[in-house]
C-alpha cells in the first residue's frame, strides 16, 4: 500500500503513521521497531534526565538507520539540556508536548532538526506555523495522559484551515478507519500512542498491557481537570481515590502525592490498582497485544487504505 503524503516526504518515511512520544514506555526498544516497520519511532523523554535521553538515542541508532524522532516534554525540569542533546545528537525530528516549544526552535534549526509541535489548539498550531514548524500534531481530548479539551473530530479540520504546513492528527485512532477518518479531516499523518503500549515490542508490564485489552468504551477518566492539569487514564484504585479528594476539595499538593511515581509503578511494576495506566479513551478498542508493531502497522495502512481507496 503507497501512502505518499507532506508528512512521508518530510521525513522520509514509508507510513504517514508516527509513534506517540509517551512518557516512560516510548523506548528506543519501541521506538526503532516502528521506524523499522515503516513509520516514525518516538523516544519519549517524559521527566526523564537528559543522560537517559542521549543513551536512549544512541540505543535507537544502533537499531535502526530509518528516521526517528525524540518527544520533549516541556515540563521535563531538564528540558532545556534535553533541547540540547537533541540537537548535539543531530535527531532527524522532534515533536513537543505539554507546551510551548518556542525557545528551542532557533537551535534546533541549526542542527536541522524537523520541528513538530503537538498542539491542542488553533491559537498554538498557528503561533507554531509562524515561528518555524515544519508539521503540527493536532491531538484531541481523546488521547491518553496530558490533554486538552477539544475532540479530534472538532480540532483536526480548525486546524487544517489556520494553517499551510502539514497537520498530523491524534487521539482516538487506533485502526484503519481511525486513519482514513483523520485523513477525511484533512490530517496527512496519524499519531498512534495507546495501540503501540500492547505491541509485543513494547517493553510495558504484561498487566498493564493486560488491562488494555480489557478496557471497555468508557474505562477511561480523567484526573486533576479541577487543577488545570487534565490526564487521561484507565479507571482503578488509585482514579476512585484521586476524584474523590478532588472532588472533596483537598488541595493540589495533597491530590497529587498519589501519582508520585505512578506511571512508573504501571509501566514498570505493573501495579494496575495504584500506577497510572495512562491510555486513550481508543483502549476499548484494542482486542490484542501479541501483534509486533510491523503487524500493527501493516493493519492500520491496507484496512485505510481501501477505505480511502488508493
Ligand atoms: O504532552 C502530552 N501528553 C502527555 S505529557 C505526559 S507526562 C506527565 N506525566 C505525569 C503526569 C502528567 C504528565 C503525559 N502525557 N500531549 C501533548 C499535549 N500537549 N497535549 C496537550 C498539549 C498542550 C497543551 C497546552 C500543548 C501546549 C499547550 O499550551 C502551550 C502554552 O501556550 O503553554
Amino acid at each position: 500500500m503507497e501512502m505518499k503524503t507532506r508528512i512521508t516526504e518530510l521525513l522520509g518515511i514509508e507510513y504517514p503513521i508516527i509513534q506517540g512520544g509517551m512518557a516512560w514506555v516510548a523506548t528506543h526498544e519501541l521506538a526503532s521497531a516502528v521506524s523499522n516497520a515503516g513509520g516514525l519511532g518516538i523516544i519519549g523523554a517524559g521527566g526523564a534526565p537528559a543522560s537517559w535521553v542521549r543513551d536512549q538515542i544512541r540505543a535507537c541508532k544502533e537499531e535502526t538507520d530509518k528516521p526517528f524522532g525524540v518527544n520533549l516534554m516541556l515540563m521535563n525540569p531538564e528540558a532545556d539540556e534535553i533541547a540540547k542533546v537533541i540537537a548535539e545528537e543531530k535527531v532527524k525530528v522532534v515533536t513537543t508536548g505539554a507546551g510551548n516549544p518556542g525557545k528551542y526552535i532557533s537551535m534546533w534549526k541549526e542542527a536541522e532538526t524537523v520541528i513538530i509541535p503537538v498542539v491542542a489548539s488553533v491559537a498554538l498550531a498557528r503561533l507554531m506555523e509562524r515561528s518555524g514548524a515544519s508539521a503540527v500534531i493536532a491531538e484531541g481530548t481523546e488521547s491518553g495522559g496530558h490533554i486538552g479539551e477539544a475532540t479530534t473530530m472538532t480540532l483536526v479540520p480548525q486546524v487544517v484551515d489556520a494553517v499551510r504546513i502539514p497537520v498530523i492528527a491524534a487521539g482516538g485512532i487506533a485502526d484503519g478507519r481511525g486513519m482514513a477518518a483523520a485523513f477525511m479531516l484533512g490530517a496527512e499523518a496519524v499519531q498512534i500512542g495507546t495501540r503501540f503500549v500492547a505491541a509485543t515490542e513494547s517493553i510495558v508490564h504484561q498487566n498493564y498491557k493486560d488491562r488494555i485489552v480489557k478496557a471497555k468504551d468508557i474505562d477511561s477518566e480523567v484526573t486533576g481537570r479541577s487543577f488545570g492539569h487534565p490526564v487521561r487514564v484507565l479507571r482503578n484504585q488509585m482514579t476512585k481515590e484521586y476524584l474523590k479528594m478532588e472532588k472533596d476539595g483537598v488541595p493540589f499538593e495533597e491530590v497529587e502525592k498519589l501519582t508520585l511515581g505512578s506511571l512508573r509503578a504501571a509501566v514498570v511494576d505493573g501495579d494496575t490498582k495504584m500506577g497510572s495506566m495512562m491510555a486513550g479513551q481508543i483502549a476499548g478498542l484494542i482486542s490484542r497485544n501479541d501483534m509486533s508493531c510491523s503487524e500493527i502497522i501493516q493493519e492500520i495502512v491496507t484496512d485505510a487504505g481501501k477505505l480511502l481507496k488508493l
